[in-house]
C-alpha cells in the first residue's frame, strides 16, 4: 500500500486493515461504509482495491444502445420509460427499423450494441430471435448485449417455456452477452414499493444463475437513491457476492442512481454526488469477487463518473448514442458521449484510457478508424 489515508471515522480502521490484508469485509462492515461521513477515507480504500485490480486503466467502450420497444405490461413506480401499448405515445420498431437504428452513426466502429426495452406482451421469442439474427447478419463483429434477467423471465412465462430453453435459443439466434439491469433492490419490502409487478429478487439471481451456468456472461446492478434502507443495500451486495462466488458469471457492477422525473415516485429528492460516490466505492470494496466497476456517465454525469475512477470505478461506459430510460426519467446528460470526450475525461482524471470490447479485451484502431471516431 502506498500511504496512509487521513482517516477522521475511527470505526473504519478495522476496515482499513481488512481492506490492506485483502480479507473480505462482512455484512457489518458494508453497513460501517454505508453510516461513515468519512467518505474520502472510504474512496481510498475502494482506490487502493481498484488500483491493485488495474492499475491505471479505466475502461470504455463504443456502444450503441438500442430499445426495441417502451410498451410493458408492468407498471413499475421506478420506471419512466414502460407505457402501455395504448398509450399514444408508445412505440415498437419494425425488425427493419431496428437493423436500420442500428447502423445509424458511428457503426463502422461500434463493438456491442446494448439491447433492452419493455415486456411487450405481444412480441414473441421467436420475433426477438429473428431481430438478433439480423443484428448478427448485417453487423457480425459487433457483440450483443442484450435482455435483463427480467425480461428472459418473461418471454419465457409467455412462450411458456423454461428459463433454460428460452436462454439457449437466445444464445443459438447471437445473444452473447446480458446487461445488468432490473436487479432493482432485492429487498422484498422495496420491491413491493418500487416494482410489484416484476420478479422477485430470488428469480432474478436464478436466471442469472442459468445464464452463467450456460457460458452467458452478464453485469449486475442495484437501483438505489429511493425507499431503500442501509441494510437492504448491503443485503443486495452480498447477495450478488455469494451468486458471484457460485459461478463467476459476472464481469461488471454499475449502481444506478434513482432518477424520480416523470415516475409515480417523483416526490423522492435527486441522489447527491456524495452518494454517488459512496455507492460505488462501497461496492467496490464489498464485491471483491466481481472485477470491474462502472461509472455509467449517463446516469452518474460526466463529471461525476470521471471523479468515480478515484473511488474505485475503472470503467466508465461508452459512447452509448441514444439513451431513453434515463432520459424520460429527468437525465440531464447528454445522449452520447463521442470517443474523444470519454479520453478526455479519463485522462483528466489522471487514468490510462483502455478501449475494451464487452468481454473486456482490447480492442485495437487503426488510424482511419481513429479519425472516424473523434
Ligand atoms: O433495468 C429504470 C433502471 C436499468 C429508472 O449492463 C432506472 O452494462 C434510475 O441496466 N431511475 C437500465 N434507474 C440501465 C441498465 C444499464 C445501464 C448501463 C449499462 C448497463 C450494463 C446496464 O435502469 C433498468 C432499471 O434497473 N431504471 N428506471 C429510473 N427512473
Amino acid at each position: 500500500m502506498r500511504s496512509e489515508p487521513i482517516i477522521d471515522d475511527s470505526r473504519l480502521l478495522p476496515i482499513l486493515d481488512k481492506v490492506k490484508a485483502g480479507e473480505r469485509l462482512s455484512f457489518d462492515d458494508g453497513i460501517a461504509l454505508y453510516r461513515s461521513p468519512d467518505l474520502l477515507a472510504v474512496g481510498w480504500m475502494a482506490n487502493v482495491v481498484r488500483e491493485r485490480l488495474h492499475g491505471d486503466r479505466t475502461y470504455f467502450n463504443v456502444n450503441r444502445h438500442i430499445n426495441p420497444t417502451d410498451v410493458c405490461v408492468a407498471s413499475c413506480k421506478l420506471c419512466a420509460f414502460g407505457k402501455k401499448k395504448k398509450d399514444p405515445t408508445a412505440y415498437t420498431w419494425s425488425l427493419d427499423e431496428i437493423w436500420h437504428r442500428a447502423g445509424e452513426g458511428w457503426s463502422e466502429s461500434i463493438t456491442e450494441f446494448h439491447i433492452v426495452g419493455g415486456l411487450h406482451p405481444e412480441l414473441t421469442l421467436d420475433w426477438y430471435c429473428e431481430m438478433l439474427r439480423g443484428l448478427k447478419q448485417r453487423f457480425p463483429q459487433v457483440h450483443l448485449k442484450a435482455f435483463t434477467m427480467v425480461e428472459i423471465a418473461y418471454l419465457a412465462r409467455r412462450d411458456k417455456r423454461s428459463i433454460h430453453d428460452t436462454l439457449v435459443k437466445l444464445k443459438e439466434a447471437g445473444m452473447d452477452s446480458m446487461p445488468g439491469g432490473g436487479a432493482e433492490v432485492f429487498s422484498e419490502r422495496v420491491r413491493r414499493i418500487i416494482c410489484d409487478h416484476k420478479i422477485d429478487g430470488g428469480e432474478w439471481i436464478d436466471v442469472a444463475r442459468q445464464a452463467h451456468k450456460l457460458g452467458i456472461k452478464s453485469n449486475c446492478t442495484m437501483l438505489y437513491g429511493h425507499v431503500e434502507t442501509e441494510e437492504d443495500r448491503v443485503d443486495h451486495l452480498v447477495k450478488l457476492r455469494a451468486l458471484q462466488d457460485e459461478t463467476g458469471g459476472f464481469q461488471t457492477y454499475i449502481p444506478l442512481a434513482f432518477h424520480p422525473d416523470n415516475t409515480a415516485l417523483a416526490h423522492i429528492d435527486r441522489t447527491t454526488g456524495f452518494d454517488d460516490l459512496k455507492n460505488i466505492a462501497v461496492a467496490r470494496l464489498m464485491l471483491d469477487n466481481i472485477e470491474h466497476m462502472k461509472a455509467y456517465w449517463v446516469m452518474m454525469t460526466p463529471r461525476i463518473a470521471q471523479i468515480a475512477q478515484r473511488f474505485g470505478a475503472d470503467d466508465i461506459d461508452g459512447t452509448v448514442v441514444e439513451e431513453k430510460i434515463y432520459h424520460d426519467a429527468g437525465a440531464t446528460t447528454s445522449q452520447s458521449l463521442r470517443r474523444n470526450e470519454l479520453l478526455r475525461l479519463i485522462t483528466e482524471a489522471g487514468r490510462v484510457p483502455f478501449e475494451r470490447d464487452t468481454l473486456y479485451r482490447a480492442v485495437e484502431r487503426s488510424e482511419a478508424a481513429f479519425t472516424i471516431l473523434v
